[in-house]
């Protein structure tokens, strides 16, 4: 049998979390496209709406749960939804996530948290929803979507960066904890993708230039880009796929060099 069969997913059903749009909408299409049957969950019918129509242009038949992940009797029941409609979950991607961008001096204690929940706690109360399904099948691949700040810090993110950086961590726990049962739990950090995220940090401003932080992101990444959404697919089906069995409790950055990267020179 070719080796590129084991990077099929055929068959296999996928919740991502968060897919309604942007990086979670393309990895649920690259996992359509891979053969997988796609779940996705948002907050509010608009949203959920939208994507419903954006899959189906694209010949996908995703189901779409509104579910707050972090919310675990929400999660419990999109689960059991997903089992009913699709199967068992053989695929988690902990994508949803938000991000606040304020000084931490001027960030309330309540917006931490916020940040906290979503970002951290909900890939523990979604994963841990899942986890007993892929232990009565033998198999399961949860991928949690980390970032840039799983390494590095930088002004107005100390909410996302102790969130990402957490998350590292419990992927790399639930690699320690589950990998006996043949459940592999990686992460995937992407740099900083075009995606509605990120719109304010690339802005054009006022007089018609580019905002500063895109400017700094470009000279800052080898590629001299930011990342598009479509750039993590294929990372994506490798981590959900028979392909990565033997790789579990690993990072796997998407960002075009940065992490490696002291920055271009000032001319
Ligand atoms: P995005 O465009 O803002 O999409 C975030 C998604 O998460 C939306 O579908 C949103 O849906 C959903 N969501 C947020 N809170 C939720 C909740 N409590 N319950 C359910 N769904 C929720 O963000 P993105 O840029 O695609 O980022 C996706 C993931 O990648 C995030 O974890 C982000 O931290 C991470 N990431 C992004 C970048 C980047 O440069 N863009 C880089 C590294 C990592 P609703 O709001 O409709 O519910
Ligand atoms: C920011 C950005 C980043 C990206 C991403 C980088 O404000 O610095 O939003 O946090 O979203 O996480 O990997």
């Amino acid at each position: 049998m070719s080796v590129l069969n084991s990077f099929s997913l055929e068959g296999k059903v996928a919740l991502v979390t968060g897919g309604a749009y942007g990086i979670g909408f393309a990895i649920a299409e690259a996992y359509a496209q891979a053969g997988a049957k796609i779940a996705f969950n948002c907050r509010g019918q608009e949203h959920l709406n939208k994507a419903l129509e954006d899959y189906a242009a694209k010949g996908i038949d995703a189901k779409g749960y509104i579910c707050d992940v972090t919310d675990e009797e929400q999660v419990k029941n999109m689960v059991a939804s997903i089992k009913e409609d699709l199967g068992v979950i053989d695929i988690l991607v902990n994508n949803a996530g938000i991000i606040k961008r304020i000084p931490m001096t001027e960030m309330s204690a309540e917006e931490f948290r916020q940040v906290i929940d979503i970002d951290l706690n909900a890939p523990f109360i979604v994963s841990k929803a899942v986890l007993p399904g892929m232990i009565e099948k033998g198999h399961g691949k949860i991928i949690n979507i980390c970032s840039m700040m799983s390494e590095l810090g930088r002004e107005t993110v100390s909410a996302y960066a102790a969130a990402k950086g957490g998350l590292k961590m419990l992927t790399k726990n639930i690699c320690a904890e589950y990998g006996e049962y043949n459940i592999q739990c990686n992460g995937i950090g992407p740099g900083y993708i075009a995606t509605p995220q990120t719109a304010p940090l690339r802005e054009i401003q006022p007089d018609g230039s580019r905002h500063p932080f895109d400017q700094f992101i470009v000279a800052k990444t080898p590629a001299a880009r930011w990342g598009t959404p479509e750039d993590l697919m294929g990372p994506a089906i490798f981590l959900a796929s028979d392909a990565s069995d033997f790789v579990n409790g690993q990072i796997l950055y998407v960002d075009g060099g940065i992490l490696a990267y002291i920055g271009k020179q000032p001319k």
